[in-house]
């Protein structure tokens, strides 16, 4: 059950050859054109700073090659997360570029540790920001200043929200500082893992909306070209199991994050009954709703089968402790 299980237990999941390589060259080559206004260019050294980013959103309707984004491989991945046809459309915007050469090793998180949505006020059913995507215009290397990604943060995160946030909302930065609070050691060091995003140009990196990240240094010898789209949904988050629909995979570690320590054995009892492969989902059927994990834990050909046509694949980065 690999693409919701690493949902659950992790908060991202990469999916990889999402839109096809020479439509993200293309992109590459019209930003590229975007930032020579603010004197950047992507083959000039002398140009580049640490960080640049531009709030643009370049939505479908453009046509090629922003259109070339939007593939039915990467809308499935959508309806497998959010519940089909749950999602509103989205424009590629929030690009961030980091550039070689400027940062000094070692490696680690380079921006502030944070949960997307500055301009919300969340609630636990919020239908904004329902889902972050790392989309990669340019291969990412090891160390190439891919997203730092605080593994499993997005249940702290939810846990906090169903306590901080019910009524009135939370915005981004004081969830992201309660989160914090209770995820950093006393020198200011990550006490879960940390993974850096990497993959090739045309992944797409799906984050659950409470999993906190960060800016990374760009180490490596190459310009990090990404936009940061954030998914909203048509409605609020439905946050019980069964009816209306079956809960999504982001829907349901929220869900679950509102269980007292005592009452969680039920709710994760409930969960998998939710989850148990065969069920069907009311949204989302016939995309993937019961993906099974493709390292052969659970032998049900045809959800394997899904998963694999999904490309829902485990992502082997190296984990660290990250400030
Ligand atoms: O540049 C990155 O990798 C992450 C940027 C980000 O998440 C932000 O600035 O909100």
């Amino acid at each position: 059950m690999l693409g919701i299980m690493r949902e659950h237990t992790d908060g991202f999941v990469l999916l990889r050859g999402a839109f096809p390589r020479d439509a993200a060259a293309a992109c590459r080559a019209a930003i590229s054109d975007r930032l020579r206004q603010d004197g950047i260019a992507f083959d000039d050294p002398s140009t580049w700073v640490e960080r640049h980013s531009i709030p643009e959103l370049y939505g479908r309707e453009l046509g090629p090659p922003w259109s070339l984004v939007y593939t039915p491989r990467l809308a499935a991945a959508l309806d497998q997360l959010l519940g089909a046809g749950a999602w509103r459309d989205f424009g590629l915007g929030w690009w961030f570029f980091t550039f070689p050469g400027v940062s000094a090793p070692p490696w680690g998180a380079a921006g502030h540790w944070h949960v997307d949505g500055a301009h919300l006020n969340r609630t636990p059913a919020s239908p904004e920001g329902a889902l972050i995507l790392i989309v990669m215009l340019s291969d990412v290397a090891e160390r190439g200043g891919g997203t730092a990604l605080a593994v499993g943060s997005h249940r702290k995160a939810a846990r906090l929200l169903w306590a901080h946030g019910g009524e009135g909302g939370l915005r981004g930065p004081r969830l992201s500082r309660l989160a914090l609070a209770e995820l950093m050691d006393e020198e200011g060091a990550l006490r879960c893992p940390v993974v850096e995003t990497r993959g090739k140009a045309g992944d797409v990196m799906l984050l659950h909306p409470l999993l906190l990240h960060a800016r990374s240094k760009n180490l490596a010898p190459s310009v990090r070209v990404m936009c940061n789209p954030a998914v909203s949904l048509r409605a609020p988050m439905a946050l019980r199991p069964g009816s209306p629909h079956a809960m999504s995979p982001v829907e349901r570690v929220i869900w679950q994050a509102q269980c007292a320590p005592a009452a969680a054995a039920a709710c994760a009892a409930a969960d998998d009954d939710e989850l148990r492969p065969g069920r069907k989902r009311a949204r989302g059927a016939g995309r993937g709703g019961t993906s099974e994990d493709q390292s052969g834990d659970d032998d049900d050909g045809e959800a394997a089968a899904v998963a694999a046509r999904m490309g829902f694949a485990s992502f082997g980065a190296r984990r660290q402790r990250g400030r």
